[in-house]
């Protein structure tokens, strides 16, 4: 490492990352409104996502929730305690937030079964290729990429757009009210605690990065960082558009 990164301003703030870190997460901004800007999390915040739309992305989203655990133990495996002050601090993180992620898995459920959605729905049903991308996606980046790459591709982008949209629909009662007064609580507590006041997941993971990689980054290194954040919303885009199709899902 040419020169260590060590963060002195707030974490929340773009402006106490290095310049590198700060072009990367702008030249990411369009796409990740592909994600947050959909129109599927329009019409759920105004509780206007038709029954059939809301069970396809429940479903459909399942297999990333249930497996991002998975996808952190798999970076967890990069990590040899004491080599790096960024390993350490990836380290810590990803064995405090594997036990989290184990939490809203439960929490997605729960979300579902106030949706009607049962937990046989959600564990057996056919998924459309187009959203298995997303986890496929995933599960290619934790296996072959370094840890501040696949960080960069999972906690960082996934969780960052997550933290924006869940934002989104919490900004009104509207979806909550949606809901009988009794199942309320449950349908939204996952979206609550991944709105971005909530959520400092994804800082937590930037600051993580860019300890791992330093003050200073090879342009060409930060263009790919970029295009695998890219990658992350773009499957995460190509998920929602299908949920948003009338195609059926392929038979098998
Ligand atoms: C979006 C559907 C197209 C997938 C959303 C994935 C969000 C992952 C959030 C992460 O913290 C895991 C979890 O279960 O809370
Ligand atoms: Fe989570």
């Amino acid at each position: 490492m040419v020169e260590e990164f060590t963060r002195t301003g707030p974490y929340m703030e773009l402006g106490s990352y290095p310049v590198w870190a700060q072009e990367m997460m702008h030249s990411t901004v369009k796409a990740k409104h592909k994600v947050v800007d959909h129109e599927l999390f329009a019409m759920m915040k105004e509780a206007a996502l038709p029954e059939p739309e809301t069970n396809k992305f429940l479903v459909g989203g399942w297999p990333v929730i249930e497996q991002f655990p998975q996808f952190m133990a798999v970076n967890l495996c990069k990590v040899q305690y004491g080599r790096s002050r960024g390993e350490d601090m990836a380290r810590k993180y990803l064995m405090r937030n594997i036990r989290v992620e184990q939490h809203h898995a439960d929490l997605w459920t729960q979300w579902a079964a106030a949706c009607g959605v049962d937990k046989k729905d959600l564990l057996d049903s056919a998924v459309p290729v187009e959203t298995q991308a997303l986890n496929h996606w995933c599960w290619h980046s934790c296996e072959r990429s370094s840890l501040a790459t696949s960080m960069a591709a999972t906690n960082l982008a996934i969780e960052g757009a997550t933290g924006e949209w869940s934002t989104l629909i919490c900004s009104s009662d509207t979806y909550e009210n949606s809901f009988p007064p009794e199942l309320r609580k449950q349908a939204t507590r996952w979206l609550r605690l991944h709105a971005q006041y909530d959520d400092t997941h994804p800082w937590e993971a930037l600051e993580i990065i860019c300890s791992l990689i330093g003050n200073r980054a090879e342009p060409k290194y930060v263009a790919y960082l970029a295009q695998c954040i890219s990658n992350s919303y773009e499957y995460m885009a190509l998920s929602l558009d299908r949920c948003m199709s009338h195609e059926p899902v392929a038979a098998h």
